[in-house]
């Protein structure tokens, strides 16, 4: 089994995070390092997602994921088996990673060396979208057996997404999930945003994902 690097995050709450946030995609932007902030709820499917990618994706791109969670490894071994480098983050228990605490992790990588970080944030629909992380993009995946109807109760998740990933569409005949129905509740939150919907499961769907994430990491 590969060695997998854990970082214990210290919280710092006295720096102002925003201006954090902004300092971190400045230096991002000097790094020419594309950093993708994925959030969703726990089991929604980020890190078989993330395998997916890294499996399309990384003949051109060199990639890193940082996982965070309160607690294991499990998540950072199963990135490095797909072919990409990671990093565990442990976050103390706290259930979402501000700026300073990306930056603590961008730092134990080395981020400059690659051209796309993905950032696993923990999983949760609430604090995370709350907290901006310095990320160049922000992605967020909403599963179908959540429901059609999440984009009404978690407003603020959808309106800081740049993207949504719908996944699980294979099991879409057992629930009453209904995509036209998540599509609009999707649109009302954040007009005009790209809508994906993928089978993270088979692959389906994963090659319009990594366009969109070639395009992001060209501009
Ligand atoms: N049926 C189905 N299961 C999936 C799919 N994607 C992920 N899963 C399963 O959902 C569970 C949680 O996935 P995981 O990637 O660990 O979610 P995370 O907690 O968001 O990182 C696992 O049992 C996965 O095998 C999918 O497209 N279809
Ligand atoms: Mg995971």
């Amino acid at each position: 089994m590969s060695e997998i690097k854990i970082v214990d995050l210290k919280a710092n709450v006295l720096e102002d995070n925003d201006k954090l946030a902004e300092k971190t995609r400045e230096r991002l932007n000097i790094e020419h390092t594309f950093l993708l902030n994925l959030m969703s709820a726990p089991g929604s499917g980020k890190t078989t997602t993330l395998t997916r990618l890294i499996e399309t994706l990384k003949d051109e791109m060199k990639i890193a994921v940082m996982e965070a969670d309160i607690d294991s490894d499990v998540d950072a071994i199963r990135i490095k088996e797909a072919g990409a480098e990671s990093v565990q983050l442990h976050t103390g228990g706290m259930c979402h990673l501000d700026a300073d605490m990306t930056c603590q992790g961008l730092d134990s990588i080395n981020s400059k060396d690659y051209d796309l970080v993905v950032l696993e944030n923990v999983g949760n629909l609430v604090c995370p979208a709350e907290f901006d992380t310095g990320a160049t993009k922000n992605a967020m995946i909403l599963s179908v057996p959540e429901g059609d109807d999440k984009p009404l109760k978690y407003p603020l998740m959808f309106q800081v997404a740049d993207v949504v990933i719908i996944n699980k569409t294979d099991v879409m005949p057992y629930f009453d999930f209904d995509l036209v129905k998540a599509k609009k509740n999707i649109l009302m939150r954040h007009p005009g945003i790209e809508i994906i919907p993928v089978c993270a499961k088979t692959g389906e769907g994963i090659d319009k994902l990594a366009d969109w994430i070639r395009k992001e990491v060209r501009k």
